[in-house]
């Protein structure tokens, strides 16, 4: 064990779907040994690359590759300034390897060396998005149909704007560009959609829905509580992480179950909130917080306060990332539930062994490490570019820029 070391890591940029997403892959001196590790910040890909080429790589090249948690106290120690989310993805590709290459050296996947099962697979839940009720709920029908049973429900894009359709709502003369979308008409339009599926969907399908940080806090609590006769599993993002201390209040009037986390990557964001019981669900990307080793922890810290786990992970996350958090989820008491955006067949011919989903459930593949093999070749042809802002430029009806 100790005298398999590390000979390269290569930082990969691949945009299969047209999503930037970045991958770490850890070569060793055993041949045929190898690890790979997800490190996606999608809209600041190129940074993560460049500190895992410039700084992680050097450091760490030569080095025996079974002292996981000391690599990753070093490495977040060796930028002095540390918990941002491009440094945490670059040391999180270089984590989520060493626990694949732990797992291929002990002929286990990964969940055995985290406990093994709690469970044989992790349930997950779909987006079902549309620009009215009827489009959503048709989705949330097919949804089901194919056996899910969570489903989060959008109308619109996040904020309710229809996406580019003529907004209800005047703008002050030379307004600038941007995505705009009115608050009020996003709450209006979101509890007439959830009062809709709710009477036309029952009970027996779970229900969620993201806010996406864009209400204004006072706004945030009386839209939780106004949602609260709608019984969804979870809400999500009700507040930006810059206005934390406002859940306490929030938990002191709603009932509805809240999910924060996606945008976490210092623990001084989540402590907190989990020991003040102020959540129900963390929802952490878990490489923007360093990767799969902090995750571990993070997870093992939720449970002793009853706070469940529904990691991140629509489109910009590889499928390694999703095999990491699987693991974790496979593993863990405490686990909540998985978002899942599903993988092209593109995806599946790079990522080998990707995660697979049956009747609404995720199933790791049983091999070792987290079982996914890579196709380096196919993966750089479809290299990472710079892609227009866009839906994350938000601005109110009067034009000021906010959080998206
Ligand atoms: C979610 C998230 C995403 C983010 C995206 C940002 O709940 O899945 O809110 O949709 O907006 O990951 O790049
Ligand atoms: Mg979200």
């Amino acid at each position: 064990m100790n005298d398999v070391k590390i000979t390269k890591i290569k930082a990969i940029e691949t945009a299969p779907n047209g999503v930037n997403l970045v991958l770490v892959k850890v070569d060793t001196n055993q041949p045929g040994l190898y690890g790979l590790g997800c490190a996606t910040y999608t809209q600041r890909y190129a940074a993560v690359t460049t500190t895992v080429r410039e700084f992680i790589a050097p450091l760490f090249e030569g080095k025996r590759v079974n002292g996981i948690e000391d690599i990753w106290q070093t490495a977040m120690g060796s930028g002095y300034w540390r918990n941002g989310p491009i440094y945490n993805n670059a040391i999180s590709g270089l984590d989520q390897a060493l626990w694949d290459i732990k797992g291929k050296m002990a002929g286990m996947p990964v969940y055995e060396l985290l406990g093994g099962k709690c469970r044989e697979a992790a349930a997950v839940y779909r987006h079902a998005d549309g620009c009215c009720p009827e489009e959503v709920e048709e989705n949330v029908r097919a949804f089901a149909e194919q056996g899910f049973r969570y489903v989060r429900c959008q109308q619109g894009v996040y904020g309710g704007a229809m996406g580019g359709g003529e907004q209800a709502f005047c703008k002050p003369e030379h307004a600038p560009g941007g995505a705009y979308y009115d608050p009020k008409q996003y709450m209006r339009t979101t509890l007439n959609l959830f009062e809709r599926l709710r009477v036309d969907l029952g009970e027996e399908i779970e229900l969620l829905h993201d806010v996406h940080e864009r209400l204004a806090a006072g706004d945030a609590v009386r839209f939780a509580k106004e949602m609260e006769p709608f019984g969804l599993f979870y809400l999500e993002d009700v507040l930006p992480t810059e206005q934390i201390r406002w859940f306490s209040a929030l938990r002191e009037v709603c009932t509805t179950p809240i999910a924060m986390g996606e945008l976490f990557v210092n623990p001084m964001e989540w402590k907190g909130l989990v020991a003040d019981h102020a959540i129900d669900f963390i929802r952490c990307h878990i490489s923007m917080i360093g990767g799969l080793t902090p995750a571990i922890k993070l997870a093992h810290f939720c449970d002793a306060f009853g706070v469940r786990t529904a990691w991140h992970g629509p489109n910009d996350i590889t499928p390694v990332g999703v095999a990491a958090q699987l693991h974790l989820d496979l593993a863990s008491p405490n686990f909540g539930v998985q978002e899942f955006f599903g993988f092209s067949a593109l995806e599946e011919e790079i990522f080998r062994g990707a995660p697979q989903v049956r009747d609404g459930y995720l199933y790791a593949n049983g091999k070792p490490g987290f079982g996914i093999e890579l196709n380096e070749e196919l993966a750089l042809r479809y290299p990472c570019a710079y892609r227009e802002p866009g839906w994350l430029l938000a601005r109110l009806p009067d034009g000021t820029a906010v959080r998206p």
